[in-house]
């Protein structure tokens, strides 16, 4: 399970992390709270401000991080079962990882809608992204109302395909790990409650996040509701950091670096510049 934690050292800023987060830089829109950007019933009265963010942080402008090609390998090595992500920055599609295992639980800007009640003709990315670009708000060939890439907003449910593979996943699951998250936000955050009881879970993250606060219900990484269910870890520090250091205990380090370095040259990019 991922968050925004695991884009952060590609360029792309999380909302939370104090100073560098995007809800402590939203200033120049002056929206009535942060979380307005991305909330659908302030998006509907005014669609400016999310397209103007969106035009920053589109996808294809970044490269993914040594977190996101871990993923890849172990799909590579047979034991990825699935990567549930919040990120809608389709990082996980650039690492290569088969979309099939992929579920974007917030959505992502891969496809898009129109968001008139009775309409909702889909548009492709690439109408989408012209628009964007050319600093226009997109609306709908049909009926002129609004159309928005299908990323979930505040006040809107989650996509079918996150609640149609979570029960059998999770009951599938024999080892968790959650990476760069505050899991505060719900239901993606409460999903780590749904393998089995004695399933190890691995926190990698820059802070201490979804602790319980009862039994079973949230991380318990000190033992504090009784040492036989006592299954969570916490490595504190960068999820990359993380990542490259379980790989060299994995022996797959030179795996892990090469994964990368193939996909930047094979895009010709120029990390230097
Ligand atoms: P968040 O609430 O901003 O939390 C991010 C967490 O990651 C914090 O606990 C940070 O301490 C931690 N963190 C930041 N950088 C690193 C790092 N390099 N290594 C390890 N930990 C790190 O973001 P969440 O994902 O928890 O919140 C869910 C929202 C954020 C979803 O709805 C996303 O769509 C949304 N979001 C996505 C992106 C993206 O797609 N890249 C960017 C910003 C926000």
């Amino acid at each position: 399970m991922a968050g925004a934690g695991i884009s952060t050292d590609a360029g792309i800023p999380d909302f939370r992390s104090p100073g560098t987060g995007l809800y402590d830089n939203l200033q120049k829109f002056n929206l009535p709270h942060p979380e307005a950007i991305f909330s659908i019933d302030y998006f509907r009265r005014n669609p400016k401000p999310f397209y103007v963010l969106a035009k920053e942080l589109y996808p294809g402008q970044y490269v993914p991080t040594q977190s996101h090609f871990f993923v890849k390998l172990l799909e590579q090595k047979g034991l990825l079962l699935r990567h549930y992500t919040q990120n809608i920055d389709c990082l996980e599609r650039t690492a290569g990882i088969d979309p099939e295992l992929i579920v974007e639980a917030h959505g992502s800007f891969h496809t898009a809608h129109c968001i008139g009640r009775k309409c909702r003709q889909e548009y492709s990315q690439a109408w989408v992204k012209e628009h964007i670009f050319r600093d226009e708000i997109p609306r709908c060939s049909s009926c002129d109302s609004l159309v928005k890439p299908d990323i979930t907003f505040f006040g809107e449910g989650l996509p079918s395909r996150f609640f149609e593979l979570l029960v059998e996943d999770f009951a599938r699951c024999d080892l968790l790990i959650v990476m760069g998250t505050s899991l505060l936000v719900q239901p993606f955050a409460s999903i780590i409650d749904h393998v089995g009881p004695h399933v190890p879970r691995l926190l990698i993250n820059r802070m201490r996040v979804g602790e319980s606060k009862a039994p079973g219900a949230g991380f318990d990484f000190d033992g504090r509701f009784g040492k036989s269910l006592h299954r969570d870890a916490f490595v504190a520090g960068d999820s990359d950091e993380a990542c490259a250091l379980f790989a060299g205990h994995l022996g797959w380090l030179d795996e892990l670096v090469e994964l990368r370095a193939s996909h930047i040259a094979k895009q010709g990019l120029d990390l230097a510049k």
